[in-house]
């Protein structure tokens, strides 16, 4: 693994993580070029083939992968689980992490030239994978991810607060930008995909209701919708400006536990959430206090203002 000395500031970072991820900073940088080429990189959006869950592999999906494997392989990463490979691989015999990954988040969105994503967890360790991914999310050492927007941003936490640092593509590094992001308490925003309302149950159905009837439902005020399609691009509005996101488990088949992954998507962003002062669930209790029972096992998100969050939870205790 080569080393990175100067693309991340050293002051925030654990100097003993710092090796892992300025590599993955390093890749960011080539992912970001890569994607601000669009189609001049060829043909990103293509569908190649499927993921251990059946979703569409689209050819960034397998280059991204492909790059942060080779560039962590022979370094402090032992075991690498992503989203893209159905076991996780060992990366360095001795390496003290077990790192998982969602190379790129948000691959519906390549060819429509929307903000997607890298997302990452670490853990220290332990012999097998296994044991190393399926445990208490709270166990996570570091978890973040990388934002490919108009601006390139890593936003990542140790447990001391959630950082932000946004690249500078001229001088090819990542400026710290905010030492200490704090979710808004309040905000009018929700972001839920509408489209499935049919096939949600009751208690999420009762929290959008009252949020569609506005000014004069219970809430007493009008909200505003977002839906990108792209985690990590609704997690950093949400860090920037509260609100809330809801992937609920629904009635349609493979949706009992929504859409997005314990190990490499939900766990991470509740580490990043919970850091900033928010609140992440799985509708009704913490996602930190879950582990999957498999590498790729799904399960229902909830995130955002903490107030807005722990309503949602209410609905689900009074419709019991
Ligand atoms: P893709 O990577 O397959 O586009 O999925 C993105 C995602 O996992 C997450 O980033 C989005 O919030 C969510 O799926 C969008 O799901 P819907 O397409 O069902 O709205």
């Amino acid at each position: 693994m080569t080393t990175h000395p100067d693309v991340l500031p050293h002051d925030l970072i654990p100097e003993a993580l710092y090796p892992t991820l300025s590599t993955l900073c390093a890749v960011s940088i080539d992912v970001a070029g890569v994607i601000a080429r669009g189609t001049l990189s060829g043909a990103l959006a293509e569908q190649v083939g499927e993921n251990t869950d059946g979703d569409n592999q689209k050819a960034l999906d397998v280059m991204a992968d492909e790059m942060f494997e080779a560039a962590l392989r022979g370094g402090d990463v032992r075991w690498y689980g992503s989203e893209e490979q159905e076991d996780a691989l060992l990366l360095s015999e001795n390496g003290k992490y077990a790192l998982a990954i969602d190379p790129l988040d948000g691959s519906s969105n390549i060819d429509v030239n929307v903000s997607i994503g890298t997302i990452f967890s670490i853990f220290d360790t332990k012999e097998g994978a296994e044991e190393s991914f399926l445990r208490p999310a709270k166990e996570q050492i570091a978890g973040g991810y990388i934002l490919y927007g108009p601006a390139t941003c890593l936003v990542v936490t140790f447990g001391n607060g959630t950082q932000q640092y946004i690249l500078d593509p001229v001088k090819g590094v990542f400026v710290l930008v905010e030492a200490a992001m704090q979710v808004p308490e309040t905000s009018k925003e929700f972001a839920i995909n509408a489209s499935n309302y049919r096939h949600w149950t009751k208690p999420v159905r009762a929290y959008i209701d009252d949020c569609l009837e506005g000014m004069n439902g219970p809430r007493g005020k009008d909200f505003n919708m977002r839906w990108v399609g792209s985690l990590v691009a609704e997690t950093h509005r949400i860090l920037t400006r509260g609100g809330i996101f809801l992937y609920p488990g629904d009635s349609r088949p493979g949706y009992e536990n929504g859409r997005l992954r314990m190990v490499y998507e939900c766990a991470p962003i509740a580490f990043v959430i919970e850091q900033a002062g928010g609140m992440a669930t799985n509708g009704e209790v913490p996602i930190l206090d879950q582990q999957a029972t498999t590498l790729h096992g799904r399960i229902p998100l909830v995130f955002g203002s903490t107030d807005k969050v722990q309503r949602v939870a209410d609905h689900h205790t009074l419709t019991a």
